[in-house]
């Protein structure tokens, strides 16, 4: 799971890089971007593991990737600089909140980047099937496949030349499945972050900038960094003088993994009490992969207890099984945030 901060030059991507993972980028490594974990913080585990108790507590992690700002006035490399984000499962777009008032311009101008990058990707597709689809002198069925495809790559050259990311078409499944391997930029969750400075990250994101991007965030990022530095005794007084309850940076991380789309599962155990990362609704099946490979290829079912059962029987997995809340589920069973599971796989 990789999140990939973007942005122009100097909108604090490395800022936020480094106050998201605890490390600083290397200046050696700007150009090819770099990439640091961070933990997704979860209260309903640490909850889990104050009452098991367990040897180990592990929270699931996200990959997060700082690239090269681009530029706002030489297009030329931006196409470039962007390619660096193509692996990674969402974009964060970082926008300059500390010494820029024009947020909703900022996410505007750069959403005209990823349409500009993507149309370069599909538009030399496009020359490359018109090269292909000349020579007639293959099998008929390849030639079908390729046609398809032209099609399908003319309708997204039309969607992105009005203006419209690619995901706007909410393409079936096997047309994505054909569009995997160019990693359409339009094609990934977005969500918009503000970088604030010492002022204003207390008031409501601007009306304009929430109708362009609904799931924006804020946080002051360099100030927080600065606090976090401090004594405990200092912090608190800074704190309360600034009006900061608590640091945004736990909730970020949680609002940027469930805004990408992913959701956890728990495991609960006397040795390890853990957070899995799942995409959203996926089945039990793919989610036993999540842990390992061959707990998928050899499922049997899956004993699950919802979250909010879990709690009622004060986290205990016995009370649950003795009130018949322990439900055993199959292969497509869809997985729900927080439940508790265990997999059982034949050997
Ligand atoms: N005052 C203030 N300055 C900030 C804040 N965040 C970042 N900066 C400053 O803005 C400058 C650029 O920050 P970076 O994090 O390097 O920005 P970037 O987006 O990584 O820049 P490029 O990699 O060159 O695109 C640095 O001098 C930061 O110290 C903030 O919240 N407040
Ligand atoms: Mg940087």
């Amino acid at each position: 799971m990789k999140m990939g901060l973007v942005g122009y030059a100097g909108s604090g991507k490395s800022t936020v890089f480094e106050w998201l993972t605890g490390e600083k980028p290397d200046p050696a490594k700007v150009q090819q971007g770099q990439t640091a974990m961070a933990d997704v913080p979860d209260e309903r585990l640490a909850t889990i593991a104050a009452i098991i108790k367990p040897k180990k507590t592990t929270y699931t992690k996200v990959a997060v990737l700082d690239t090269p700002g681009l530029m706002a006035d030489e297009r030329k490399d931006n196409a470039r600089r962007l390619g660096i984000l193509r692996e990674s499962n969402g974009i964060v777009v970082v926008v300059d909140g500390f010494s820029r008032s024009d947020f909703a311009e900022q996410v505007r101008k750069f959403r005209e980047e990823l349409l500009f990058a993507d149309l370069e990707i599909v538009g030399n597709r496009v020359t490359k099937l018109e090269a292909i689809l000349k020579k007639r002198a293959r099998p008929a069925k390849e030639i079908e496949i390729d046609e398809a495809e032209m099609a399908l790559m003319k309708r997204i050259v039309a969607t992105l030349e009005s203006g419209q990311p690619a995901s706007t078409l909410g393409l079936p499944a096997e047309e994505e499945k054909i569009l995997r391997s160019f990693q359409l930029l339009t094609l990934k969750p977005e969500i918009v972050f503000v970088n604030r400075g010492d002022s204003g990250f207390n008031d409501p994101l601007p009306a304009d900038l929430l109708a362009l991007a609904s799931t924006a965030i804020q946080a002051p990022v360099k100030l927080e960094m600065e606090l976090a530095a401090l004594g405990d005794e200092d912090r608190l007084v800074f704190m309360a003088d600034l009006g900061i309850a608590k640091f945004k940076r736990g909730e970020t991380i949680r609002s940027l993994f469930y805004g990408v789309g992913r959701e956890v599962f728990f495991t609960v155990g006397e040795d390890e009490c853990r957070t899995w990362s799942i995409p959203k609704g996926c089945e039990a099946v793919e989610a036993a992969g999540c842990i390992h490979k061959d707990l998928s290829e050899k499922f049997v079912r899956a004993n699950v207890i919802s979250y909010a059962d879990y709690v009622a029987c004060g986290y205990s997995e016995k009370e649950a099984k003795a009130r018949g809340l322990n439900r055993t589920e199959g292969k497509t069973y869809i997985v729900k945030d927080a439940d508790i599971m265990h997999i059982l796989a034949s050997s």
